[in-house]
């Protein structure tokens, strides 16, 4: 398979859908995955056409994390797994996060180790009922990853982020919503099509305005209120001066369906 293949990209109605594709492995990350998937994401920063992203899985899989067979301890060698972590994870977190549209992700099957943690980093995270996370780090000796320990503790506490990685026990999809580190469990065979639509009505929203509110909602975790207030205002001025707000405003006046163009 060849670099391109790991990662299948597709744009339509504004959606750039990014599928995970080493399903015999479970989607797990090799090297050429890792560029594929980034370049993904950064033609997503660059790209005026994408005006949000849909990152999913082939087969019955998310992403089992790490690929292991890599990291074959019987060939020799001590790898630096800090260095790893440098070259291909912490940039791709960073790419997720700092991406100023909306990142819907899919979750199709198991996610385990850096699968899960990359899906907890996406703005709204839909799995199929029957999907597990499982912070499989536990099981090999390994911390966390991909944000894994900031996300984790943030979302659902430190008891239950603490449990989860401790013991790598895998956790089930409702319960995931239910505890507030996904948005929604669905039904396996209509995930991929709720997934969609989400993802092409956020593309059609006013994905400036979407951008900021993205970026003001993960400031608030470092954000005293007064900081908080300030950026509001700030974001909000910004937003003020973008063409979909004229265009929101001008459209509910008319009584007709905004056309937002993400300016
Ligand atoms: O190294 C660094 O750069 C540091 C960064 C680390 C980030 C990480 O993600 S560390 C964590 C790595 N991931 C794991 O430890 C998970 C390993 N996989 C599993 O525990 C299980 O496969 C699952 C719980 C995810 C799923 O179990 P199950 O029973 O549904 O499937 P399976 O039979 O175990 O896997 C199916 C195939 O996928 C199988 O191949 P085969 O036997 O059919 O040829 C299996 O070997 C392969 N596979 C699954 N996970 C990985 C993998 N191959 C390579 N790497 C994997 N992580």
């Amino acid at each position: 398979m060849s670099e391109s293949e790991t990662v299948l990209s597709a744009l339509e109605d504004g959606v750039l859908r990014l599928t995970l594709n080493r399903p015999d492995k479970l989607n797990a990350f090799n090297e050429a995955m890792h560029v594929a998937l980034r370049a993904g994401f950064e033609r997503a920063h660059s790209d005026d056409h994408v005006r949000a992203v849909l990152l999913t899985g082939a087969g019955r899989g998310f992403s089992a994390g790490q690929d292991l067979g890599d990291r074959d301890p019987r060939k020799g060698g001590t790898p630096d797994l800090g260095q790893t972590i440098e070259t291909f994870y912490n940039p791709l977190l960073r790419l997720i996060r700092n991406l100023e549209k909306p990142v819907v992700c899919a979750v199709n099957g198991v996610a385990a180790g850096a699968g899960a943690n990359i899906a907890f980093a996406c703005d709204i995270t839909l799995a199929a009922r029957s999907a597990r996370f499982i912070q499989a780090f536990a099981k090999i000796g390994l911390v966390p990853d991909s944000g894994g320990t900031w996300s984790l503790s943030r979302l659902i506490g430190e008891a239950r982020a603490k449990a989860l990685a401790l013991t790598a026990e895998p956790l089930d999809a409702e319960t995931a919503a239910s505890w507030g580190l996904i948005w929604r469990a669905i039904d396996d065979a209509a995930l991929l099509d709720e997934a969609t639509a989400l993802a092409a009505r956020l593309a059609a929203g006013p994905t400036k305005g979407i951008g900021l509110t993205k970026r003001a909602i993960q400031a608030a975790a470092n954000n005293a209120f007064d900081e908080q207030l300030d950026l509001e205002r700030d974001l909000q001025r910004e937003a003020g001066r973008s063409a979909d707000y004229a265009e929101g405003v001008a459209a509910f006046l008319e009584k007709r369906k905004p056309e937002f163009k993400g300016r």
